[in-house]
C-alpha cells in the first residue's frame, strides 16, 4: 500500500511571485522580528494557516483547544462545566484544569471533531454564568 503523502514530506518546488516591493519589505521586516529563519518558511506557514482556516469554515475535521477561566466559587459552576463537557464527549479529547489562584481556575479542553460542534461546545462554555473569558484555538488534524 502506498503511504499517504503529507504536505510536510512533499518535495520542494520553487516558484516566482510578483508583488509590490513595499509589501515585501514590510513582510520581510515583520518575519525578521518574528525570527523566521527563511522567507520560504514564513510563506509556507501563511499558506497552511489559510488552508486550516478554510477547512474550519468549510466543516472538515479540526483539532483545537478551548481555553477559559472561571471563578470556582460561583454557585454550581464546576458541575455545569462538567455536564457540558459530558454532553460533548464525542469531541472532547482531554481536559486540563489549572488552579490559577485561590479563586480563579483555568481550563483547557482539547477537542477534535467538526468545527460546528467545537463552536457549539465553546459557546456553551462561554455563555455559562461565571465563565469570565473563553477563547478557541484551532489547527488541522495533521493532514492538510
Ligand atoms: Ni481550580
Amino acid at each position: 500500500m502506498q503511504p499517504k503523502k503529507t504536505l510536510m514530506k512533499d518535495k520542494i518546488v520553487r516558484f516566482g511571485v510578483s508583488l509590490e516591493k513595499e509589501l515585501l519589505d514590510i513582510f520581510d521586516n515583520q518575519i525578521k522580528k518574528q525570527k523566521y529563519p527563511t522567507r520560504s518558511k514564513a510563506i509556507a506557514d501563511l499558506m497552511r494557516k489559510e488552508i486550516v482556516q478554510h477547512k474550519w469554515r468549510t466543516g472538515k475535521q479540526v483539532a483545537g483547544a478551548i481555553v477559559f477561566i472561571y471563578n470556582h466559587h460561583k454557585r454550581n459552576i464546576v458541575d455545569r462545566i462538567i455536564d457540558i463537557q459530558h454532553d460533548f464527549s464525542n469531541i472532547v479529547v482531554s481536559t486540563q484544569h489549572v488552579h490559577l489562584s485561590h479563586d480563579e481556575c483555568l481550563e483547557i479542553v482539547v477537542v477534535k471533531g467538526k468545527p460546528e460542534n467545537v463552536e457549539e461546545l465553546a459557546n456553551s462554555i462561554r455563555t455559562t454564568k461565571g465563565v469570565e473569558h473563553c477563547t478557541v484555538a484551532f489547527t488541522s488534524t495533521g493532514k492538510l
